[in-house]
């Protein structure tokens, strides 16, 4: 691992030529003054003295890739979740503290300023964040690479709260300019989109074929450079803004019915308009669908430009120069887009087209839920990508007669179900299919999830291709996640191990000797203590609402799906405060339940499942009855700058999702690795995480992957669990009452529906007792301080393995096979 100090020491600045440089960009960048300054001016001009630093390395980066002219990896993903820039690039420049003092001297506080930052939220949940780190870590680990995505203008939607219900609202995360963003007309691309396939002559006497686009699109490159820890290198994160071209076919569109110029121009840049808020599911749409090649096809003119700035027209390297990582099914399309340059553009033959594709891509999955593995229309398909369609068929053509036939020979089941093409009444591609065929490897997040990938989800695909399948556990980078988000655990760190952690997180380990050492525990949880107070005014300030700092923090932070059991959650702090009320003597710590999550727009029982918790939380945060031994906290807008906040002051770790369904979690990770106890089913990477710290310091409950598959198909009854447990079924009948919702009897009536007659498809019923169990264990931990300060330290030591610079030198080793560039 790489631990050298950096060599751009020619570059580090003190805080007086800092300090001159911010006041300098704010006359002279902002055109404002000391005097007038408002906050927003200060910390663009802090950002702008920054940028001095990061654009000086990006181009010493950039001129040192070129010159060694090495292997690079592209990562292609639709969400990149950054979240705020300024803590972290000062961070990993090692000017934080500099930055921090400077500050002080002109009467400001660097963490106000932070606060200023809107965050970029350009993604969902775990995809784009996880994208996020990967970038983070391919900088820090000095690989060439290039981020690509879309320049959403719209991230996804700030939400509100309203009477306990979910209310979106548009997120402008740029409305007033970015200072980490800059454009790049001089590398401005041209997507063809609609229009039909012409068949020609070509040169050397063949059949050629010609796309002629309906209309063209104009890709505009915005880069945020990606600053990596220490400083050497500085990559980039491209995202392409669509523009309207000039470019207008007047045959075609007479002939289609378009006349209005201006209302193509709308469209033309609706396109990066907003991201799509569903997690885990696709909406199918047209729009969507242009999205993602938009994206693919600017980025690979990209690739190719730069390839070509090289090599010229000789492919013979493009394979050994080129990787490209496709996260998830969203980038597919740049398979079909890739071989349709090659052949059609470049004059490759198919073979050797294909070859090269082969080896370029490879393919990431992160769900195994059906309703998210992708599926075009094929009319739809037809009318945007006419071209794509038949490249698409032509790869199927030879994949079934070359692989499937001499495999299975005469079996038109398994070629049914191996095929790109679903029939049926109507005809879809399936792009996860697409992925496999066109794929060197395909991987899964975590041991369990790639075993299903490939034993479950992709079976005769692995029979086809046993060494195509793979495993790579997420990550988390530690600099946003323990260095920059709780100082004071760091610093603790840096005393007892050193400060070399941050490149290697397996360094802590070396704390597990401490965890006994009752000095050590006494400052661990004091930090713990003090994150506490810090969220507990953060708390108050957002929602009113007065927790103590003396209850145990208890968290489930994720978006809201019915897999994720946040019912599950809900359910049995409902079981609390009944056995509360039912009994005054009833033992246990004082607890706060906090919440944070966003529901898809048109996901109608996650959005009740959240105005379940608002109007429990009413009802039981102000009953006196129950002298405040129960707290329950729904956090608006959840997004990475308020993980930051929430990740620190946890004490608890809430990862119950259905045995089967977490690809991997890395929320699971971060909690942990600050500490947090997890409360867990054996799913994803909890399993990896209870090997790490050992399963006695997690409390591990409900049925496992290969139960889970039992129960259903032995034919799982909820209503044996509900009629089973008179606790549950009270706690269930309290739905239909109004004691939640008073005057509206009812109101929440949707969610024992889905439990009992919805047949509780994720088997959160099956699972209450144990949860319920796993709970009062964990209550029993808390109440013996010593007990408790050592399962948490052991967990936050033990994280070693979920540095994301682990997860992308695993993907170097087994897939990139990159090697490492060092910027001098
Ligand atoms: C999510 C999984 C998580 C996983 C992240 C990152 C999608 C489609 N999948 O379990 O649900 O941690 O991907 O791999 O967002």
């Amino acid at each position: 691992m790489a631990t050298k100090k950096h060599t751009g020491q020619d570059l580090q600045l003190d805080k007086d030529q800092l300090k001159a440089s911010i006041v300098r960009h704010l006359r002279s960048t902002l055109g404002t003054s000391e005097q007038k300054a408002s906050p927003d001016a200060w910390w663009k001009a802090t950002a702008a003295a920054v940028n001095e630093q990061v654009y000086e390395r990006l181009t010493r980066t950039q001129q040192t890739h070129f010159k060694k002219d090495t292997r690079a990896i592209h990562y292609l993903s639709a969400e990149f979740l950054m979240g705020r820039l300024t803590s972290n690039n000062l961070h990993n420049l090692s000017l934080y503290k500099v930055c921090e003092e400077a500050l002080a001297d002109l009467g400001l506080d660097l963490t106000d300023l932070c606060e200023q930052e809107p965050d970029m939220a350009l993604g969902n949940g775990g995809l784009g964040r996880l994208a996020a780190c990967f970038i983070d870590s391919l900088a820090t680990l000095n690989y060439p690479a290039v981020g690509y995505g879309i320049h959403y203008e719209h991230g996804l939607f700030r939400q509100e709260i309203q009477d306990g219900r979910q209310i979106e609202r548009p997120d402008s995360w740029r409305e007033y300019g970015n200072p980490w963003e800059i454009c790049r007309p001089e590398s401005v691309q041209e997507i063809p989109l609609y229009g039909y396939v012409e068949t020609v002559f070509g040169d050397n006497g063949g059949l050629k074929k010609v796309w002629h686009a309906g209309r063209k699109i104009k890709g505009v490159p915005w880069d945020i450079p990606v600053v990596g820890f220490g400083g050497h290198t500085v990559n980039i994160l491209r995202l392409w803004e669509s523009r309207a071209s000039e470019f207008f076919d007047w045959d075609v569109f007479n002939a289609g019915g378009y006349v209005n110029s201006q209302a193509e121009k709308a469209q033309a840049e609706t396109i990066s308009k907003v991201l799509y808020p569903n997690d885990e599911t696709d909406a199918g749409k047209e729009l969507r669908l242009i999205q993602q090649y938009f994206f693919c096809a600017c980025s690979i003119k990209d690739i190719m430009r730069r390839y070509k700035r090289a090599h010229g027209n000789d492919f013979s390297q493009f394979a050994a120069q080129i990787a490209i990582q496709l996260n998830d099914t969203h980038p597919t399309v740049a398979i079909p887009e890739l071989m349709r340059v090659l052949v059609d553009e470049e004059g490759l033959n198919w073979d050797s087209a294909w070859s090269i594709c082969y080896h370029v891509f490879s393919y990431t999955n992160h769900t195994l839920l059906p309703e998210a593995l992708e599926k075009w229309s094929v009319h739809l398909f037809e009318k945007v990508l006419p071209r794509h369609l038949e490249v698409i068929y032509e790869i199927n053509a030879r994949f079934l007669d070359e692989l499937v036939e001499p495999k299975w020979p005469g079996n038109d089941a398994i070629k049914a179900k191996l095929s790109i093409i679903e029939e049926g009444a109507v005809r879809k591609v399936r792009m996860g299919n697409l992925c496999v065929i066109g794929s060197s490897k395909v991987n899964g997040v975590a041991e369990i999830h790639s075993k299903l990938v490939k034993e479950d989800l992709f079976p005769e695909f692995a029979q086809l291709w046993p060494e195509k399948m793979c495993n790579v556990t997420n990550g988390v980078t530690p600099r946003r996640w323990l260095l920059a988000c709780n100082p004071e655990l760091s610093a603790l760190y840096d005393d007892a191990v050193g400060n070399t952690w941050p490149l290697a997180l397996d360094k802590l380990r070396e704390v597990v000797k401490s965890a006994d050492d009752p000095q050590f525990q006494q400052k661990f949880m004091a930090i713990k203590r003090r994150n506490k107070e810090k969220l507990v005014k953060v708390i108050k300030a957002e929602t009113g609402i007065e927790v103590s700092a003396e209850a145990i923090f208890d968290v489930q932070i994720k978006r809201l799906h019915e897999y994720k059991r946040q019912q599950l959650n809900l359910i049995h702090i409902m079981a609390l405060y009944r056995r509360l009320l039912t009994n005054p003597d009833y033992q246990m710590h004082p607890r706060v339940f906090i919440f944070g999550s966003k529901a898809a727009p048109g996901y109608k029982l996650a959005k009740d499942i959240i105005y379940a918790i608002n109007k429990l939380a009413d009802r039981v945060n102000n009953d006196t009855r129950i002298q405040g031994k129960l707290k329950v906290v729904f956090m608006p807008n959840y997004r990475v700058s308020l993980a930051e906040k929430l990740i620190p002051a946890a004490d608890v770790s809430e990862q119950i999702s259905t045995a089967g369904y977490e690809a991997s979690g890395t929320g699971n990770m971060k909690l942990a690795l600050n500490g947090a106890v997890t409360i867990g089913t054996l799913d994803g990477a909890n399993i990896e995480i209870a090997e790490e710290a050992g399963a006695e310091n997690c409390a591990i409950f409900g049925l496992n992957v290969d139960e889970v598959k039992t129960l259903k198909a032995r034919g799982y009854n909820p209503y044996d669990f509900y009629y089973g447990n008179s606790e549950l079924k009270a706690v269930l009948d309290w739905f239909d009452t109004d004691y939640f919702t008073p005057g509206r009897p009812g109101e929440l009536a949707a969610i024992k529906h889905s439990l009992l007659e919805g047949g509780d498809p994720y088997l959160t019923l099956a699972d209450f007792h144990s949860y319920s169990e796993a709970h009062k264990l964990i209550d029993t931990w808390y109440r013996d301080p010593a007990l408790w300060a050592r399962k948490a330290i052991i967990n936050s030591a033990t994280m070693g393995k979920f540095n994301s610079d682990r997860s992308i030198q695993d993907y170097v080793d087994r897939i990139w096979k990159l090697t490492n560039c060092n910027v001098g």
